[in-house]
This record gives structure tokens, C-alpha cells and sequence, in this order.
């Protein structure tokens, strides 16, 4: 019997990747909410389970595995059952290929319009020596935060991770449609779809919804996997930022 704790945030994208995982795959687990307005990811016990000071972490008995991808090879490997990933070597690959893409482009550019929207408010009547501390205490994201400053991202990395999310959005679309499957790797929901879509499903929730509209295989493949039980599960009510900032 598993002994699975996953320590999240309910509105990160990337604790929601792993949680798509999880209750597809039907791990029982845990889910322990790490407070992110009072910096818990930065406390001395949860830099002791994650030194990045970014969720998700998972941990499995005594095994701490941290970042949401290697968690989501972790699972298919520790916990077979019901696959998440094909088992031949060469279409592993294509998997791990379309894993690293998805984090080297949408994931990092949805933080910008996302801190822009909503979450920059957090910090919009700290004093700036307060915030400079706040920054500073990020292992991972120190610099992020600086090129944030309070007050939203400038209009140059606003266009530049809009560009990137609409061309990601545009080389998913052209999988779908070259090989007109159900998934993005084809006839099996893969953990690159579980990757890929706490992104989509973020643009929706704070007005980029445009970029899925116009896509079709993209809009289908969305409304495919949201009438699914782990989607359902994963995003309860809280888990979307408009639950917390509302639309405006
Ligand atoms: N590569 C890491 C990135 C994790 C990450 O960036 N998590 C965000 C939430 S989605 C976070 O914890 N941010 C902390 C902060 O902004 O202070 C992973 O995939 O697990």
C-alpha cells in the first residue's frame, strides 16, 4: 500500500500535473497544502524536503522526489499500473522529448501572464525592501521575482511568453491533427498530456482562452480529458486562480 504525500500548492500547475497523474493512474495519496501567501515553501522543514523552494513535492514512504516531471516518471515506474507512458525505448524518447519542450516552453512563459493577472496583487503594497528580502529568499526563483517587481512583467516578456504559449499551443494542434488520435502521443493518455494541460486549462481560466478556441484538435483534446473523474478531482473548488482573485 502506497504511503504517497504530495506536497502542493491547490493552484500550481505543476502540482497539477502531478495530481492529474496520481488519480488517473488511482495512487492513493495524500495531499498536503503548503501555504504559499505565508511562504511555507520557503520554511526551513520544506527547504529541507525541496532545497528549490518550489512545490510539488512527492514523497513515497522515506523517498523524497521532487519536480514535477521526474515525479511523473517516478510514478510510471514505481507504480506500473495502469501506464501513463508507452514501453518501447524509442517512443519513451518521443516521450521525454515532448516532457522537456513543454518545460522549457509553455510552463515557464504561463507563470508571466499569470503573476501579471493575479498574482502580482500579493505583493502590490509590500515596501520594496520587504519585497527585495521576499526575492531574495527564493532559491529558484530569486530572479523571476526581481524581473517582476510588484508590479507585473514589462510588456517586452509579456509578448515574448505569449508568443510562446501560442506557439506551443500550435505544435500540440498539428500532433493532434497529424495523427487525428484521442492524445497527444496517440491512443494512450500519457503524462504529457497530464504536462500539458494545467497550462491550457490556466490560459482559459485568465483570458487566453482565445488561444485554444482557434484551434480545434486543441479545443477537442481539451474538452476530451475535462470530462474525466481526475480532472474532476484535481481541480476541486480553490485550485484555479479565479477562485482566489476572481475574474477581474
Ligand atoms: N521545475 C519545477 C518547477 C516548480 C515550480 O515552479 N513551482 C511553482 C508553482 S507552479 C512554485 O512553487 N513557485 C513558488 C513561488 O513562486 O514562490 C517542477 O516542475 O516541479
Amino acid at each position: 500500500m502506497a504511503d504517497i504525500t504530495l506536497y502542493c500548492f491547490p493552484q500550481s500547475t505543476c502540482s497539477q500535473k502531478v495530481r492529474l497523474a496520481l488519480w488517473e493512474k488511482g495512487i492513493q495519496f495524500e495531499e498536503r497544502h503548503v501555504n504559499h501567501k505565508e511562504r511555507e515553501h520557503l520554511s526551513d522543514w520544506y527547504l529541507k524536503l525541496n532545497p528549490n523552494g518550489v512545490v510539488p513535492t512527492l514523497t513515497d514512504g522515506d523517498d523524497v522526489i521532487i519536480d514535477s516531471s521526474v515525479i511523473l516518471e517516478y510514478l510510471e515506474e514505481v507504480y506500473p499500473d495502469h501506464p501513463m507512458s508507452p514501453d518501447n525505448p524509442v517512443t519513451r524518447a518521443h516521450m521525454r522529448k515532448w516532457l522537456r519542450y513543454l518545460e522549457e516552453v509553455p510552463t515557464p512563459a504561463i507563470r508571466v501572464p499569470s503573476f501579471n493577472k493575479h498574482l502580482a496583487k500579493r505583493y502590490e503594497n509590500m515596501d520594496d525592501s520587504a519585497y527585495q528580502k521576499m526575492a531574495d529568499a527564493h532559491p529558484v526563483r530569486k530572479h523571476f521575482y526581481k524581473r517582476m517587481n510588484k508590479t507585473g512583467f514589462s510588456a517586452e516578456e509579456t509578448a515574448e511568453a505569449l508568443d510562446r504559449l501560442d506557439s506551443a499551443a500550435q505544435r500540440i494542434a498539428d500532433a493532434l491533427e497529424g495523427h487525428g488520435k484521442d492524445w497527444i502521443m496517440g491512443d494512450m493518455l500519457s503524462i504529457v498530456d497530464a504536462a500539458y494541460m494545467p497550462t491550457v486549462d490556466r490560459m482559459i481560466d485568465i483570458g487566453l482562452g482565445d488561444i485554444i478556441d482557434g484551434r480545434p484538435a486543441l479545443k477537442a483534446w481539451y474538452d476530451r480529458y475535462s470530462v474525466r473523474d481526475a480532472f474532476a478531482k484535481t481541480y476541486y473548488e480553490g485550485s484555479r486562480l479565479t477562485d482566489i482573485f476572481g475574474r477581474g
